[in-house]
């Protein structure tokens, strides 16, 4: 077990399409555990393959109050949602920055387990925002993309000079 560096807002590591995981091998239960172990120390609910680096699609999350419901989802697909609303956000790639931004409050997910079995699940709430707010690293995406470009500048501002320091 490791636990991996977690890249930062504007890292354009970021900003990169993650690939299909195609090989359900060894090094690929290493850094499933590496990235629970790296997400319950943030501490984080949620945490994509690509914030450390890799550019899988492969996430692992854990919605619980007691840290002990760890979920890993590979090559995720959302089937269906339901309508949207506002819901406060952070990213561990986006560190002390906290907004509103409009999500899923339900969805169905289908997505391969971390055997390469699949499975179907549907999610609401925290787990449903978590499963969005993944999947949107696993295609380049934060959720900082939908604020203002006013509010974007300013954050990226102020992370670029603490990266700095
Ligand atoms: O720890 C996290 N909390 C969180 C809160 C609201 C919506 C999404 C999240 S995910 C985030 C961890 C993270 O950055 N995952 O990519
Ligand atoms: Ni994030």
């Amino acid at each position: 077990m490791a636990l991996l560096r977690i890249l930062h807002h504007p890292d354009p590591r970021l900003r990169r399409k993650a690939a299909p995981v195609t090989q359900f091998d060894g090094a690929l239960q290493q850094l499933i555990d590496d990235l629970f172990e790296t997400m319950y120390d943030a501490p984080g609910t949620g945490l994509a393959a690509n914030q450390c680096g890799v550019s899988l699609r492969l996430a692992v999350m854990d919605c619980s109050d007691a840290h002990n419901q760890p979920v890993v989802m590979i090559n995720p697909e959302v089937i269906s949602t339901d309508e949207r609303r506002e819901m406060d956000e952070g990213c561990l790639s986006v560190p002390d920055i906290f907004d509103k931004v409009q999500r899923y409050n339900r969805l169905h997910l289908r997505a391969l387990d971390r055997n390469g079995a699949p499975f179907e699940v549907c999610a609401f709430g925290l787990m449903a925002q978590c499963i969005q707010h993944e999947i949107d690293h696993l295609d380049g995406k934060l959720y900082i993309d939908y604020l203002s470009a006013l509010k974007r500048e300013r954050i990226k501002k102020k992370l670029s000079k603490r990266e700095a320091a």
